[in-house]
């Protein structure tokens, strides 16, 4: 059976799934989006994702055009018809369908649609050696223009950082902010952890990520990191941090819905560490595993 898509309150075969090229979401990048996984059928962190989504439509003024208990049906509907246990979960609201010109009153009624299919970010083999990063010439969008907090249609900001990286042999990009401190990556959050202390327990380490309001998305893959490093009682902060700080690290890795975690172990040419993914980052990425078992909400086939 083919994928089945959900548009507007209907499910289409993907070879079927189609969108007017009259909606301001292709015309101009108008509307916003969320990346949802589910892992054996459980939605992780569905509210907060939920959550998000309507945030960024408010900051946009688009109106939702359904409640937040339809739209956690129609996605819930969308998996069980596809039978699919676990996912990569887009959701997708734009403008509309609307005239030329950009003004989006020229939209009467939002599009809504759903995708529920797989995604790999990167190849698995990086998952256990680590990736290599380098910082590209296009800075992040600056967050008095499109605030990157907005999960925004308009990507070309990252998708420029992508195709840089790509022109320099890497997978992916670490993006600075207009000031030149380290901002995030292309689709994910970064962290660092440096060792503080004398000893080898968790506590003698500090898990670092820069300040979202520096321009990053408030990922929510993030602040369950955040959240696992509590539980393990290693101590984390928001700070601004340049990529002076990011050589020196003891271990990197990026976080994100689509990418989950990710080692890094080379940034501009400099070794990371030890040069291969790194104890605490294993320790943080075993918690966030039994997380995505726990916490969303929960379906059947
Ligand atoms: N930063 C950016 C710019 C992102 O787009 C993240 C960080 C991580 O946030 P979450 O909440 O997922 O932990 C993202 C995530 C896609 C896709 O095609 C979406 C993202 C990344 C890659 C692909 O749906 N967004």
């Amino acid at each position: 059976m083919e994928l089945q898509i959900y548009i507007d309150g209907k499910w289409y075969p993907k070879s079927e799934a189609k969108i007017s090229v009259f909606d301001h979401g292709l015309l101009y990048g108008d509307g916003v989006f969320e990346g949802i996984r589910s892992y054996r059928g459980l939605v992780f962190k569905f509210k907060e994702h939920l959550d998000r989504l309507w945030e960024s439509a408010h900051t946009i003024m688009l109106e939702i055009p359904m409640t937040r208990k339809e739209m956690e049906d129609a996605v819930i509907e969308t998996l069980r018809r596809n039978k699919i246990l676990d996912s990569y979960i887009r959701l997708v609201v734009t403008r509309g369908i609307g005239d030329l010109g950009l003004s989006p009153w020229l939209c009467k009624k939002p599009t809504v649609f759903i995708i529920t299919d797989k995604i790999a970010l990167y190849p698995k083999e990086l998952y256990q050696k680590g990736l290599e990063v380098i910082t590209v010439p296009t800075v992040r969008n600056l967050p008095e223009a499109v605030n990157p907090s907005i999960k925004s249609l308009n990507y070309l900001n990252n998708i420029m950082a992508k195709i840089e990286a790509k022109n320099g042999g890497c997978m992916e990009a670490l993006m600075l902010n207009h000031q030149g401190y380290v901002a995030e990556c292309t689709g994910d959050n970064v962290f660092m952890i440096k060792k503080t202390g004398k000893g080898t327990a968790v506590r003698d380490f500090l898990l670092l990520t820069p300040p979202a309001y520096l321009g990053a998305l408030k990922g929510i893959t993030r602040s369950a990191i955040l959240e696992v490093a509590r539980k393990l009682r290693l101590p984390s902060e928001e700070r601004i941090l340049t990529r002076h700080d990011f050589f020196n690290a003891d271990e990197v890795f990026l976080t994100g819905t689509a990418a989950e975690v990710i080692p890094v172990v080379k940034i501009d040419g400099r070794k990371i560490g030890e040069g291969k993914p790194g104890r605490i980052t294993r320790l943080l990425l075993k918690g966030f595993h039994e997380l995505t078992r726990r916490d969303g909400v929960r379906y059947t086939l």
